[in-house]
């Protein structure tokens, strides 16, 4: 059969609302733009463990250090998920974190930002683990199937992060005049980065139109964007909290937030390395990945060293 049928069988299947699986038949195109989100979205995961690893040290107390050292290492095993999704499409994990480490391949911008107070750990659970619900929400209703499999997961576990962090946010809030300046002044550094978080605009979005077709966008990056705004308001309300922005404005008719301009200029300026910390986060995966060599080393030894005894055997 042509390739110009199968691929109609495949949009029909994608029209219809089936699920893709790895061993079906599907295009070129749709396994490359998955494979570049899928390792994207597994690469910040990895990255995205630094900013908050960096307080785990500093915890205040024994409580708040074990629920962030669990986070951190949730966001370790959410990139596995997402390393293993992505083989699933024939793709290599080795090459995948070498285009990281060495190569030019993306991470989310906002860990690009440096985490300066301990309130910064409350505010990424509330903001940036809130802001990734609302994408993976959608991505956990997508048509690949290892992929949607893998978000709904991840989503269980990041609702605990969201609500840890948010609880982090809350006391600081209602703690004293330092802690709610500290946290304050989080909240007013993480909040714009958090929206950009949801890509560009829908009409700057090059690989929207072609991934909503293949329904594995369902919403567009705006909507989303809309969407986390929508939902964080309120709560930054409930808690006392300013968000930093003067023209957020409730329009009552449509049921939205409306909010100001975001400055899309320093979103490409940080995705493409000019962020505060791109190249301190690089450093610190090469730096982990050359040092963690021989583990690696040590674990294909074993499995070799039981390969043999299962032959013996
Ligand atoms: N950062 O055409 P679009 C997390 C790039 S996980 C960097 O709109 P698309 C958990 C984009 O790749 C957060 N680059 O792209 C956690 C494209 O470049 P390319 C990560 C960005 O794919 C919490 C170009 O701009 N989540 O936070 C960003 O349709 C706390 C044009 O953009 C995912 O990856 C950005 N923010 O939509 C961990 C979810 N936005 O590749 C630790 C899966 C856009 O053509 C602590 N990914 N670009 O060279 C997605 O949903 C989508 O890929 C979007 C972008 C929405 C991110």
């Amino acid at each position: 059969m042509s390739d110009i049928i199968l691929d109609k069988q495949f949009e029909d299947r994608i029209e219809a609302g089936e699920v893709i699986e790895p061993k079906d038949r599907m295009p070129e195109k749709y396994k490359k733009q998955l494979v570049r989100m899928i390792s994207q979205h597994a690469h910040s995961e990895i990255v995205g463990m630094l900013p908050e690893g960096n307080w785990i040290t500093r915890a205040p107390s024994l409580r708040r250090k074990m629920g962030l050292l669990a986070k951190v290492q949730d966001e370790a095993g959410h990139g596995l998920y997402l390393y293993s999704a992505a083989e699933t499409l024939g793709v290599d994990r080795q090459e995948l974190l070498e285009q990281l480490l060495y190569g030019n391949a993306k991470y989310s911008s906002i860990f690009n930002y440096p985490t300066l107070s301990w309130a910064d750990v409350g505010v990424i659970g509330w903001l940036v683990d809130g802001a990734a619900i609302v994408n993976q929400t959608m991505l956990a209703k997508c048509s690949y199937g290892p992929y949607a499999r893998a978000n709904l997961r991840i989503c269980k576990e990041e609702n605990f992060h969201k609500k840890q962090g948010f609880e982090i946010v809350a006391t600081l809030a209602d703690g004293t005049p330092a802690q709610r300046k500290m946290v304050q002044d989080a909240v007013n550094r993480w909040w714009w980065p958090s929206l950009m978080m949801f890509g560009p605009p829908d009409d700057d979005s090059p690989n929207s139109p072609q991934l909503m077709r293949w329904k594995v966008k369902l919403k567009s990056n705006d909507e989303l964007r809309q969407r986390f705004v929508d939902l964080t308001v309120p709560q930054a309300i409930a808690v006392n909290i300013t968000l930093p922005d003067p023209e957020l404005k409730l329009n009552e008719e449509a049921g939205h937030w409306e909010f100001g301009k975001i400055d899309w200029n320093e979103f490409f300026d940080v995705i493409k390395g000019k962020g505060h910390m791109n190249q301190e986060r690089m450093n610190a995966r090469r730096k982990a990945h050359e040092d963690g060599a021989w583990v690696r080393e040590a674990a294909l030894a074993y499995a070799g060293k039981q390969k043999s005894v299962a032959e013996i055997a």
